[in-house]
């Protein structure tokens, strides 16, 4: 539906809206919480960017409790359970990643995947999200940016030598975001969020991302494609 439709349209108090608002809410939490988890854990693994690694996954901690506060007021209680099923597959291929040192999936799986994401659902939520939510959300979406580039400079000092294990990483992990972008669909579309357009936001972020690193247009493209056909 219209955007504009959508916001005449939107009661945050029906049962149905609060019904999606515990899955989406929940997976904001989450999502949060394990990019908390994941800039440690970078940290530990690019000693040189401790510093900073420790104060991205601050910035995440912020955000948990922000969205967190956002459930509270429409009195809604997350559903976690359903978060971390949502988040498993990428969650394992990060953790499985950090077991094998190999930092340069870490950071396409947390920092360009991941925060192209955040971003994506950000900018999709604020214009028909409650006027508490808009705020907070407002706020977080200019950290995300900040942590995209943090991958998106990394990557791009390293390019040559981490060209191959991009493309591997990207094949085993975006087949997983156009899942989970499926599994949210319904639940988004009550929130007033299409899935076209988070699609669209997805690979502007995330193409970007990739076209300043190095990668040219034609190993965009493909890239893309992969898995998009689910
Ligand atoms: O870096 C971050 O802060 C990322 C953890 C946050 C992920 C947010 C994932 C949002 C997906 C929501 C889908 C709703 C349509
Ligand atoms: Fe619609
Ligand atoms: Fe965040
Ligand atoms: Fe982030």
């Amino acid at each position: 539906m219209p955007q504009l439709e959508a916001i005449a349209e939107i009661d945050f108090n029906t049962n149905t809206y609060k019904d999606a608002y515990s899955r989406i809410n929940a997976i904001v939490i989450e999502g949060e919480q394990e990019a908390h988890d994941n800039y440690i854990k970078l940290g530990e693994m690019l000693p040189h960017e401790k510093d900073e690694l420790v104060r991205l996954s601050k910035m995440e901690k912020r955000h948990m409790k922000g969205f967190q506060a956002c459930g509270r007021n429409l009195e809604v209680t997350p559903d976690m359970g359903y978060a971390r099923q949502f988040f498993s597959q990428l969650h394992q291929n990060f953790q499985d990643a950090a077991a094998e040192g190999k930092v340069v999936t870490c950071l396409l799986i947390q920092s360009l995947i991941i925060e192209s994401f955040a971003i994506a659902a950000y900018n999709i939520y604020i214009p028909v999200a409650d006027p508490f939510a808009r705020k907070i959300t407002e706020g977080v979406v200019q950290d995300e940016y900040m942590h995209l580039n943090f991958g998106e400079e990394w990557l791009k000092a390293h390019f040559e030598e981490s060209k191959a294990e991009l493309e591997e990483a990207n094949s085993q992990n975006l087949p997983i975001v156009w899942k989970m972008l499926n599994e949210v669909e319904k639940d988004a579309h009550i929130l007033g969020m299409e899935k076209d357009a988070l699609v669209e936001d997805f690979m502007i972020a995330y193409g970007e991302a990739l076209n300043n690193m190095g990668f040219t247009t034609r190993e965009i493209m493909r890239m893309s494609a992969y898995g998009l056909k689910g």
